[in-house]
């Protein structure tokens, strides 16, 4: 079944918000996650992504297995290496980190992964990845030791995902790099959106109802939040379903 991609279209078509809820493998506990996803389950959330910038030794696996026990959502691997690949999720975002010039995430993650790839069922979506700077340094400019473009060029930012469209990207991840001191801004989501025709994903740093709002307006498609889940527990309950009602128990 290939259909992610074509949901996200669909989704980002219509206008509907779209909101994936990253977890991290480095800080995810196994264990409890189950608890989490049900949580997830009763927000606005579509999607579940599952990667990060380096692991802590945690089975992919096992990680994903568990997450898919508790939910219908589409988990999407949202990998920092090719060691992040398990074929028990439904897709991957097959992300090349076109604002940096390190071959490594450019192409060689890519070509490594193949092998694992070409023996699982995962709808590939090949993503054009952006390090936006954010005001401090991130786990994604440290580990791939790129430097992410400049907040004021604008214009860079804006080529940068039309080359990625011209080179076949079926989507645009325009991130701030996680726990980012700012997420990325208001000028720079609807510059982007305004000159390329794919469905456009925001992340990084977005710790509020308000950002998150904020970046939908402004033409994100899709909005990644990580941290902010992972800081206050009680944050789900900011993003919870219009008709979400507590049970009274
Ligand atoms: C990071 O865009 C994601 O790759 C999410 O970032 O953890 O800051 O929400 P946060």
């Amino acid at each position: 079944m290939r259909k992610l991609y074509q949901d996200i279209i669909i989704n980002s078509e219509v206008g509907k918000t779209q909101l994936a809820v990253l977890i991290d493998p480095d800080k995810a506990d196994v264990n409890r996650i189950g608890k989490f996803i049900e949580q997830i389950n009763q927000t606005v959330a579509t999607h579940i992504f599952v990667g990060g910038s380096e692991t802590n030794g945690i089975s992919i696996d096992d990680l994903v297995l568990e997450i898919k026990d508790h939910t219908e959502l589409p988990v999407i691997l949202f990998p920092g290496n090719a060691n992040q690949i398990s074929k028990y999720a439904d897709g991957i975002l097959f992300l090349s980190l076109i604002s940096g010039r390190n071959a490594d995430y450019l192409i060689d993650m890519q070509v490594k992964a193949v092998d694992q790839l070409y023996n699982t069922e995962l709808e590939v979506i090949p993503t054009g990845y952006l390090l936006i700077e954010s005001g401090n340094i991130t786990s994604v400019e440290r580990v791939s030791q790129t430097k992410p473009i400049s907040r004021e060029n604008i214009s860079l930012i804006k080529d940068t995902a039309k080359a990625g469209e011209y080179l076949g990207m079926k989507l645009i991840y325009l991130e701030a790099g996680s726990g980012a001191l700012s997420p990325i801004n208001k000028e720079i989501i609807t510059a982007v959106k305004e000159f390329m025709d794919l469905p456009l994903i925001v992340g990084g740093g977005i710790k509020s109802k308000e950002a998150f709002d904020q970046a939908i307006e402004a033409g994100a498609n899709m909005v990644v939040i990580g941290n902010a889940f992972e800081n206050d527990p009680l944050f789900y309950e900011y993003l919870l379903k219009p008709n979400f009602k507590f049970s009274s128990k």
